[in-house]
């Protein structure tokens, strides 16, 4: 029986990631466990990842490339491997998956070096794909796939959410036989081995910023809170973690799954950290959250996103979050211990330039009023960035702005794009520079008058500098040219973001 060709699985270079366990190939590997031979490959442990896979490709056994893609700095290796691997072994089949891959397929499988695309979660369609290919059938019937056939695209129907308490454990022994994992556990303000964790797919909601929607179209499954917590278990009994970070996209979903997990944590002495909704949690009991908070939990990201309904309605936000509920759930996390992480979207489009900016002050404003009522919560700031959420209220005004995706694969290198999707500056043509600069200017300001507690390496001292150096900017609302805020956050406090480096 002639070998079957190995596969190669990669997890492109990320800023900052190094200390990530990369769920997405973890994943990818456990689906065609036993099926398939396979190796990692994962370009934030790796100074020369290509010539790793060159290597293994050389050797012929290598049949298939897989690589997870996001967007952002990913890209620039993705793009290029995967485009010499086309060009030096063009028996090799390529298949990208990943948010990228997924929802700017067009360009991925128009670049001529891309085969197939897996839409969503592959735990079934990538084993699937692969036993197709060798058993040369066609892949038409097999879901979550988009490729090319006769210069079409094809775009196979969407799986439903599996069971995922059927899916295969992790491989993480497997893994650690590439890469020690304990180099994956970050010291991070929950901890000194903080594990990542990714308990469900999807989300619930469709609010029309985010790249979630367009894959999941409000589904969401989870892994039951025994399962999760046997995980978190072996990760901290075989690699000494002590904390965890939840990567899903929203972990709260339901208060029963997160009570019982919650109640299986009491005795771990970790902490960890998650993604919710504000009205979700709003509606957990007091006793709920206090167990949460017992359990370790000390930190949540919520989507607060803006403080305007108007706002929040054009965002398809949808659910019962108001700005004033988004105020009130700060002060009554505070009760709980808990720091609320509230991240919010600026500059979406509006009818006029002077409408934009007036927006803009108005989320300024309702920050300082969320810091008034719970000074520790932790601020995030993203400025709008489209993803393709077809037929949104948002993204038809994105497109009548005349705002259009790069059409070739290539072009997402360029500098401009290459930093689209690091939600810093999104090239969004209503948003002018000043725009830009005023939201940037009072972020620094924020930073100074409220450092992040998450950078773990401030001290008091420093803390207590940057406040006074900053009070007169942030009560007289003086944001303009912070030079000397910037540089001190630069060189003296080498100030960490977490909307970028994670914790
Ligand atoms: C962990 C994470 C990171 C880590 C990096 C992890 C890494 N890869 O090393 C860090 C913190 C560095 C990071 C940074 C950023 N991230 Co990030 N990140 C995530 C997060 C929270 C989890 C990803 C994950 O592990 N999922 C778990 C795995 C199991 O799921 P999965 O990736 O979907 O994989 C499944 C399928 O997609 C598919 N699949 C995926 N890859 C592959 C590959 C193959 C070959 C196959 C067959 C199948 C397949 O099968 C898998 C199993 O079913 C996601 C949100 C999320 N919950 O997924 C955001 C997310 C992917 N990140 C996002 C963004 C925007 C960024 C940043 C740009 C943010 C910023 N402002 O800087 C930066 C960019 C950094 C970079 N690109 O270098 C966005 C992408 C949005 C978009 N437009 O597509 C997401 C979706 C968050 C969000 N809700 O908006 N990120």
């Amino acid at each position: 029986m002639a070998q079957k060709p190995q596969v190669i699985i990669f997890n492109p270079r990320s800023a900052e990631a190094k200390h990530r366990i990369p769920n997405s190939i973890l994943q990818v590997g456990a689906s065609i466990e036993g099926k398939f031979d396979y190796v990692f490959v994962d370009g934030n442990r790796e100074s020369d990842p290509w010539t790793t896979i060159e290597n293994h490709l050389k050797t012929g056994k290598f049949g298939y490339f897989g690589s997870t893609v996001m967007p952002g700095p990913q890209l620039a290796q993705a793009i290029p491997f995967t485009k010499k691997i086309r060009e030096n072994f063009p028996e090799v089949v390529n298949i990208w998956g990943g948010y990228f891959a997924s929802n700017q397929h067009t360009s991925v499988l128009n670049s001529g070096f891309v085969d197939y695309v897996v839409n969503g979660p592959g735990d079934r369609a990538f084993p699937a794909l692969l036993e197709a290919l060798e058993a040369g059938n066609s892949p038409e019937g097999i879901q979550n796939l988009i490729f090319k056939k006769d210069g079409k695209i094809i775009t196979t129907h969407k799986e439903a959410l599996l069971d995922q308490d059927t899916l295969p454990p992790f491989p993480y022994a497997k893994l650690n036989s590439f890469y020690s994992l304990d180099g994956y556990l970050a010291h991070t303000f929950l901890g000194k081995k903080t594990a990542g964790y990714h308990s469900s797919f999807g989300c619930p909601f469709t609010c029309s910023f985010c790249a979630v929607v367009p894959i999941y179209n409000a589904r969401w499954k989870g892994k039951s809170a025994n399962l999760i917590y046997q995980d978190v278990k072996y990760l901290k009994e075989k690699f000494g973690a002590d904390a965890v970070e939840f990567h899903d996209n929203n972990f709260f979903v339901s208060e029963r799954r997160t009570v019982e997990f919650a109640k299986l944590m009491l005795h771990e002495g970790m902490n960890w950290w998650g993604e919710a909704r504000i009205d979700t949690m709003d509606k957990y009991s007091d006793e709920s959250l206090t167990l949460i908070r017992e359990s370790g939990c000390r930190m949540i990201f919520f989507g607060a996103e803006s403080g305007n309904d108007e706002i929040l309605k054009s965002m398809d936000k949808g659910g019962k979050q108001t700005g004033e509920q988004v105020r009130h759930f700060a002060e009554r996390l505070r009760k709980f211990d808990i720091v609320p992480e509230y991240s919010f979207v600026l500059g979406t489009p509006a009818a006029t330039p002077e409408e934009v900016m007036a927006q803009i002050d108005r989320e300024i404003d309702f920050i300082k009023t969320i810091k008034e009522v719970n000074p520790d919560t932790e601020i995030i700031i993203y400025m709008y960035s489209p993803v393709p959420t077809e037929g949104s209220e948002l993204y038809n005004k994105v497109l009548e702005s005349g705002f259009r995706f790069p059409e070739r694969l290539e072009d997402w290198l360029e500098p401009a794009w290459e930093k689209f999707d690091l939600r810093k500056n999104p090239l969004t043509p209503w948003l002018r520079p000043e725009m830009v600069d005023k939201i940037r200017d009072f972020e620094t300001v924020l930073n100074a008058y409220y450092p992040t507690n998450s950078d773990i390496k401030l001290t008091s001292f420093q803390r207590k500098a940057m406040r006074s150096l900053s009070s007169w900017r942030y009560r007289g609302n003086i944001f303009k040219f912070p030079y000397e805020l910037k540089v001190l956050q630069k060189f003296w406090l080498r100030y960490r973001q977490p909307e970028i480096e994670g914790f």
